[in-house]
């Protein structure tokens, strides 16, 4: 694998070139902009600084964003649909949704200067990944109200790339163009990237010759082992991509290929804050918080993302922060008989067992009074296989009828163990056969829960 080469300091923008102290006095300067435009021209804002008692005025420096309130989704609920635009609506040149699936859903919007800034920040995230004018970028994210397909789309299209928009699902077709058109970039999700692996090889194709050479992976959670095992898989970087919609979309924040040590966060437009989840109180590592320091359409101002992760001094881009990969979200937090446990552990130990995939589901039931947390995992395809196996298919026996064999027993007590080593916590594990469990062609939904409350 060809080492990630960082771009050169001519082809950067100026700012990324920056010091801090530039970077903090246009940070400020934006800051003030933003908090007086959201006061002045969104009635919700106006609201709570004045039962908060803060005007923008108050803001004399950085650290004095701390005494106004917070934004949460409940304030995009309630305001819905565009009762957070701060321009008219005529204005407002694009909406994005997110699904909704877990109450009313909430709407964003864009005038024509946040879609620039928009594919600018992309463009960086995408140079940032080792990506360059001219490569070819296979963009796997969905398009439509999903901020993801349309933000890589036009982010590479910025950065002088040829876009293939290919969008999610049909899985097949994607290994076809990617076979076909050979890609230097694919930008999806990591979840449906070991879907697009398992067709690779489905197809009798060897995923390491495939063309790509960096991977760029985002809208969920992922660990450090999945990138070990995405990288040896396919022979390319995977480069972390974070962002929200209702900060801007993807671009928020990415990794340097050169370094993979966390997302510098694009801070000349999007200025962050952890705080205590709890008590919302500034923390070193905490929820992530985030200000727009230049969206017209929907400034947000102090928005909780709900995402744990914690800050820390720039790199590869000295004047910008970098978070630490985020590990889960507050609302992803599966608390088991008093112990925290989010899903991002399970992958890091399941990809440890040998003869274990990465492709896991946890299942939440209340057998009796106390809540069980069942691992279902696939074998690996051609591992932890019984001698017996053959004979069984001859004999057609129902493949639930069958008891599971000894090596898959001892992965899924090797399992076991280690989470309740490192996580401290008992758990279930059934292994279950290769392509038994279902994929993501977007974001992966990892938690079932049957518990009836
Ligand atoms: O997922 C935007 C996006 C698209 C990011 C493509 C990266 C790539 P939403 O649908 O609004 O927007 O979901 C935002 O997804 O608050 C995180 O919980 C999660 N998320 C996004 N990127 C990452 C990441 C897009 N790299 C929510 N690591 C966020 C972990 C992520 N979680």
């Amino acid at each position: 694998m060809r080492l990630g080469d960082p771009p050169a300091p001519q082809d950067l923008d100026p700012i990324e070139r920056a010091s801090r102290d530039e970077l903090m006095s246009i940070q400020l300067e934006r800051l003030q902009r933003t908090l007086t435009h959201a006061y002045q021209h969104v009635p919700i804002y106006r609201q709570k600084f004045d039962q908060a008692g803060v005007h923008p005025s108050d803001c004399k420096e950085l650290s004095d964003l701390a005494k106004f309130p917070f934004t949460t989704k409940q304030d995009l609920r309630d305001t819905y649909p565009f009762g957070m635009f701060a321009v008219p609506r005529e204005q407002v040149a694009r909406i994005h949704a997110s699904s909704g699936t877990t109450g009313t859903p909430t709407v964003v919007g864009y005038t024509r200067h946040d879609l620039d800034v928009w594919a600018d920040v992309m463009a960086r995230s995408i140079r940032a990944s080792g990506g360059r004018p001219g490569d070819i970028v296979h963009v796997a994210y969905g398009y439509g109200l999903f901020t993801g397909g349309l933000g890589a789309h036009y982010g590479a299209e910025r950065l002088g790339c040829t876009v293939v928009p290919v969008s999610g699902g049909m899985t097949p077709r994607q290994v076809r163009l990617i076979t076909d058109l050979r890609p230097d970039i694919v930008m999806v999700t990591p979840s449906y990237m070991l879907a697009l692996l398992d067709e690779f090889e489905r197809q009798g194709l060897d995923p390491r010759a495939s063309s790509p050479r960096i991977g760029i992976f985002g809208a969920e959670p992922w660990t450090e082992r999945m990138r070990a095992e995405l990288e040896d898989r396919f022979d390319l970087h995977a480069v972390d991509i974070y962002g929200l919609s209702e900060v801007i979309g993807p671009g928020v924040a990415n990794e340097c290929v050169e370094t993979k040590d966390g997302l510098h966060v694009w801070e000349d437009h999007f200025y962050p804050e952890t705080v205590d989840p709890l008590t919302g109180e500034p923390a070193q590592a905490g929820e992530l918080v985030f200000t727009s320091l230049t969206k017209q359409a929907m400034p947000v101002i102090r928005y909780r993302t709900g995402d744990l992760t914690r800050l820390l001094p720039g790199t590869a881009r000295p004047a910008f922060r970098r978070m630490e990969k985020v590990t889960g979200r507050t609302d992803d937090m599966i608390v088991l008989r008093g112990v925290n446990v989010f899903p991002t552990q399970i992958e890091e130990l399941v990809l440890r067992v040998a003869g274990l995939s990465p492709h896991f589901q946890l299942q939440l039931t209340r057998p009796g009074r106390l809540d069980v947390m069942t691992v279902r995992v696939e074998a690996r395809p051609g591992a932890l296989m019984d001698p017996q196996r053959s004979e069984d298919i001859h004999q057609s026996t129902p493949s639930s009828a069958r008891p599971m064999n000894a090596a898959r027993a001892e992965a899924g007590e090797a399992l076991r163990r280690a989470v309740k080593d490192t996580v401290g916590v008992s758990v279930e594990v059934e292994v279950v056969d290769p392509e038994t469990l279902e994929r993501s062609v977007g974001k992966l939904k990892r938690v079932i829960d049957k518990r009836d409350n």
